[in-house]
Formats: structure tokens, sequence, C-alpha cells
């Protein structure tokens, strides 16, 4: 049984989706993987300035950001490694919330240590905004933000705990959004504390 909330029309909410033993599937492989390729360090366009969080992603298509710009690309911006295939439970949350959408491309892994936060954004690198977001979440609790497709429009906040999945698509697919903070401490997946957070998103566009 998952319970379904909804936040907003398009926006769906799944508390504890993922049970701690599959949690702790995806957490060995991520730190696995993190070992293997390291995470490289995001920079703002222009400025250069880095982000909070550390980056990775899986699948065909990656999403990074540096001094040029923003794009998906399917090597590691550091090394040139290809990114690993994505694991059985992201591609199951995939077809189990996505059912009918095509494949996704990009998986990016966000890692946030306790001071990290992510400022309110848009995602819209994507050519195919008809395709929902699937986010899950692992790690310590985060304070997360939503508005509207206005940057000043008014927000809601919603905290996401480890195992968590947000469905974002539909008419929220452009809402402006962000994390204000982790709260240290709330969960003992990640050995080093922090959370990490998964986004699966279809990159080109659908066929048809
Ligand atoms: C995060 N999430 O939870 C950041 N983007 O760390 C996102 O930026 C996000 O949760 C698009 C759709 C769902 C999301
Ligand atoms: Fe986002």
């Amino acid at each position: 049984m998952v319970e379904e909330i909804m936040i907003k029309p398009g926006v769906f909410y799944y508390p504890e989706y993922f049970n701690r033993t599959i949690q702790e599937e995806v957490r060995d492989e991520i730190l696995s993987y993190a070992n293997e390729l390291g995470w490289f360090q995001p920079t703002l366009p222009r400025w250069g300035t880095p982000f909070s969080v550390k980056m990775l992603n899986y699948g065909p298509l990656g999403w990074v950001s540096d001094k040029s710009g923003y794009r998906y690309q399917p090597t590691h911006p550091e090394n040139g490694a290809v990114w690993r295939p994505f694991p059985l439970h992201m591609s199951r949350v995939w077809s189990s919330l996505n059912d009918g959408f095509d494949s996704p491309e990009a998986c990016l892994i966000n890692y946030y240590h306790a001071n990290a936060r992510m400022g309110l954004h848009q995602d819209r690198d994507e050519q195919d905004l008809s395709v929902p977001v699937i986010s899950v979440s692992l790690g310590d609790t985060a304070l997360f933000r939503i508005g509207t497709t206005d940057r000043k429009g008014p927000t809601q906040s919603l905290k996401l705990k480890s195992g968590d999945v947000l469905v974002f698509g539909g008419p929220a697919r452009l809402d402006f959004h962000g994390i204000d903070r982790i709260y240290p401490g709330t969960s003992t997946l990640l050995p080093e504390g922090g959370r990490i957070n998964l986004t699966l998103r279809r990159v080109t566009q659908s066929a048809g």
C-alpha cells in the first residue's frame, strides 16, 4: 500500500515509498559509485561560484553546470567517465509512477552536507516539459519549498524524509522550488550524515 498525497495539481507526494532495505540498496550503489568516479562540483554559469551541493548522474545523459552554462551530457565533467546506468529501483519507480511516459534519460544525484541548500529554481533544461520529474530523497530530512511559475509568487513547504518520493509535473512542472535547509541527525542512512536527492528526468523530445 502506497499513500498518495496531492500537494497541488501535478505534484504528488508518496511518503516512505522506498522501505529501509531499498533505501540501503540505493545508498550502497551511490556510495560505491561516488567512491569510483568522485562527485563533481557544479558552479554557477558566468560567475563560477560553486554550488553548496555536489553532484553525479546515472543514465545516458547527465545534468551539469559550469562557466559555460547548464546542459545535459553523457560524461562526468571533471574526468570524462560515462555515467553508470540507472539503478533497478530508480527504473522501477519511473515505470510505476510515470507509466505511459517515455523512459527517463537522466538521473541527477545531489549530495547535501548539513549546511548545504538549493536556491529557488525551475527545471527547464529538458526539451519535453510534458513529462513529470520524479524525485527520491535519502538521508536527513529536508525542507522543500514549492512556489509558482512566478519567482515571487506564494510558496508552500514540505518536509522530505528518507525514502519519500515526489512526482513533479503537469501544471506545476515549471514551478519554482528549492531546498531551504537540511535537518542534521534526522536519519541514520548515510554514514556521514547529510542528504541525497535523486531526480529522474526525460530530457529529449518523446517520439510521437
Ligand atoms: C532536492 N529537488 O530535493 C531538489 N526538481 O534536493 C529538485 O530540485 C527537484 O525535487 C524537480 C522536481 C522535483 C525536485
Ligand atoms: Fe529542481
